[in-house]
């Protein structure tokens, strides 16, 4: 009798029960009238709510750009904030469609934990921040440092690595909850504070202090921040891929949200049919869509560079040069497959 009760529960869990998590989440989706987006529980320049509950954000972003493509509305998003230990759970659940919260893309989030990764909105790695009073110029100073880390994170798993294969001893200090984190390095309990860069970034804009901290050269890790959905459903997948790439594609093709109407009528077919004004394009309905699905990404949000430069580049607070989400042409990771 208990061993057909666990079956069951196992059933349900590796096919998951209730129309949440159904394959169709793109008729969910739509059905409900907005796209229910895991984020941050408030990362400066990525995902943060302002005190009326607006988001803004490079992820937020994201999200918005996904709505534009199902809806042409950009504004049909609501967020739900997830800790690092609470995100996998949101997306198996069906509690979130989408997952777009500097996750890193590994090897066990897209088999083990059951989800599909694709398309990276943000190459990163992994460093450490330092008070400058430490006097240390390079991470493999950092014996016997007390190091401040969130949990239920690829930064936790390659820190053990890091001081492990360097001889380095090393006291972490775990927290589950961003802020207990920063509050717990703000009060001087731990001496380094690791994460990806990005998200040094932002911390550090949060610190009572900021120009007291350093950031150290070294970079520990491959961080491919990309946004996740539930496997066994290729539809909703394709869309939350190419909803990114279309961001790329129109940063390379120059187009913009001020120009785009106007390259509309551009006489480069590449770009017509991009933007769905080309009268024997499919790309749009092939994905479920309309033809203008990437009209509509560029009209609600901007192009990739727009959206990098409005949330997190040189003249925001975070200053985060382009580095390796320049586009491909520039010397960047960025890169679209072909939209035809
Ligand atoms: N990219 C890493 C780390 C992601 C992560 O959760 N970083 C923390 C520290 S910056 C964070 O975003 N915390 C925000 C929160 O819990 O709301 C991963 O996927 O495991």
């Amino acid at each position: 009798m208990k061993k057909t009760l666990l079956s069951a529960a196992i059933g349900a869990a590796v096919f998951g029960l209730g129309t949440a998590a159904s394959a169709a989440t793109l008729d969910d989706v739509k059905a409900k009238g907005f796209v229910q987006c895991g984020v941050n529980t408030g990362l400066a320049g990525f995902a943060q709510p302002d005190s009326s509950g607006n988001w803004t954000g490079f992820d937020v972003d994201y999200c918005k750009a996904i709505a534009a493509a199902v809806f042409g509305d950009a504004t049909k998003v609501r967020y739900t904030p997830t800790t690092a230990q609470s995100r996998f759970t949101a997306l198996q659940s069906g509690e979130v469609d989408v997952l777009v919260r500097n996750t890193t893309w590994t090897i066990s989030r897209d088999t083990a934990l059951g989800f599909n990764f694709r398309y990276v909105n943000y190459y990163d790695g992994q460093g450490f921040m330092v008070p400058k009073s430490l006097n240390v110029k390079s991470a493999l100073e950092l014996s016997g440092a007390a190091v401040c880390v969130q949990s239920g994170t690829t930064t936790e798993l390659n820190l053990a690595d890091y001081f492990r294969a360097n001889n380095l001893q090393y006291n972490p200090v775990v927290f589950e909850k961003l802020e207990e984190v920063n509050a717990a390095y703000q009060a001087g309990r731990c001496d380094v504070y690791t994460t990806d860069q990005s998200g040094l970034y932002s911390t550090r804009l949060a610190l009572s202090n900021p120009d007291d901290h350093m950031i150290l050269p070294e970079i520990i890790s491959k961080e491919p921040l990309a946004p996740a959905v539930r496997q066994g459903d290729d539809k909703w997948f394709d869309i939350v891929t190419w909803a990114g790439y279309a961001l790329v594609q129109a940063e390379e093709f120059g187009i913009t949200q001020a120009n785009v109407d106007e390259m509309k009528n551009s006489t480069n077919p590449d770009i017509k049919r991009f933007l769905g004004a080309e009268a024997d394009t499919k790309i749009g309905t092939d994905l479920g869509l309309t033809n203008d699905w990437a009209y509509n990404i560029v009209k609600g949000v901007g192009n990739y560079g727009e959206v990098f430069e409005r949330n997190i580049g040189a003249n925001t607070p975070l200053k985060i040069e382009r580095g390796l989400n320049a586009l491909w042409t520039k010397g960047g990771l960025q890169y679209a497959p072909p939209i035809r």
